[in-house]
């Protein structure tokens, strides 16, 4: 992390340049893989992350609102519990739910961390004009990656809202989770937002709604890899398949190739072949049980001081702090270094 680069108040430890990187090196392995897949952080170009705004406006889609709801009863206790006066916001996209978040604890410094640049510079503006006061230091990173340095002199809240953890299937959320607690110091907390279990029809509803924004969002992937690329996916040659896995409790979307077909990527250098019917995945969204997603914070070494539900129990959030450093040196190098330098 020591080639930041700072401007205007965006720090990027996720240059353009690594980020074409990984996007190559993912999507080749991704294509050239059996069953084929890719990772779902590449739906969020300026388009993608315009269409999920869209989706959480879906009446199908009860996450954000569920979640919004959880966080406008709490968020005076979430205040009065951590103290905190750095908010850091994991995968914050447009920062909405995170206004809740800096009312209440109308903190000193906030830290919008996420992959799409554009994304962070106009929300970070917006939220510059409009909390004078507020010192907005964005950060363009990758969570999996970049898990930020906390500042050592002041209680930190460390959010990550949205059900996005359900995207790491469960080994690398355990890799995630142990990155969090060796990030946080004493006095620090973690805020996750985590959707749950529930009736499979609601479940399908919410990734396969009526209007077909999800179906866009979906095949939104293929026009990344178009323009980033140099493509040429046929992007109505695709359909929009969203499951539910009862054996693994996760969503999963996939793209479905409608006939058999060849796909070029020019920068990969790369002939994709698809069968007819032949089905790619794009996300999995796990689903949650509350006390198991506690358990799972406890065995990193991540207290959990709170869990709340909102009235039709859909969806959860916890908060919880780190109980000591016990856990194995040198597991995760970079979140271990970053801990020391505290
Ligand atoms: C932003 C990852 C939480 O998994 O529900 C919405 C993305 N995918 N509809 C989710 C998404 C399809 C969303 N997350």
């Amino acid at each position: 992390m020591s080639a930041i680069q700072s401007t205007a108040g965006v720090a990027v430890l996720f240059s353009p340049e690594e980020r074409a990187l990984t996007l190559r090196e993912e999507v080749r392995l991704g294509l050239t893989s059996t069953p084929k897949e890719l990772p779902p952080k590449w739906f969020y170009d300026a388009r993608g992350s315009e269409l999920f705004d869209a989706i959480t406006r879906l009446p199908e889609y009860y996450l954000t609102r569920a979640e919004r709801s959880i966080l406008e009863r709490r968020v005076d206790e979430i205040a009065e519990l951590t103290e905190a006066r750095t908010l850091i916001e994991l995968g914050s996209g447009t920062s909405d739910k995170t206004r809740l978040l800096l009312d209440a604890l109308a903190p000193r410094l906030f830290v919008p961390v996420d992959v799409s640049e554009t994304t962070l510079q106009e929300s970070a503006g917006r939220l510059a004009r409009d909390y004078p006061a507020l010192d907005v230091e964005a950060v363009v990173g990758d969570f999996e990656r970049h898990l930020p340095l906390l500042p050592a002199d002041e209680p930190s809240l460390l959010a990550f809202l949205g059900s996005t953890i359900g995207n790491l299937p469960p080994t690398q959320r355990t890799l995630f989770l142990n990155d969090v607690a060796a990030s946080l110091g004493d006095g620090d907390f973690f805020l996750l937002g985590a959707d749950l279990v529930k009736s499979p029809t609601r479940l399908v509803a919410a990734y396969d709604d009526a209007a077909g924004v999800t179906r866009e969002f979906n095949l939104n992937v293929l026009r990344v890899l178009n323009g980033e690329l140099g493509g040429d996916f046929d992007v109505t040659a695709f359909e929009h398949v969203a499951r539910w896995n009862a054996e693994a409790e996760w969503m999963e979307m996939f793209l479905r190739s409608a006939r058999r077909q060849t796909v070029r990527l020019e920068a990969l250098e790369l002939e994709v072949e698809f069968d007819a019917g032949e089905l790619m995945r794009t996300e999995i969204s796990a689903k949650f049980h509350p006390r198991r997603l506690a358990a799972e914070l406890e065995a990193v070494g991540l207290a959990v001081e709170r869990r709340w539900t909102d009235d039709a129990g859909d969806f959860a959030v916890l908060l919880a702090r780190p109980t000591s450093h016990s856990h194995v040196e040198g597991w995760l190098p970079e979140a271990e270094r970053a801990r020391q330098r505290r």
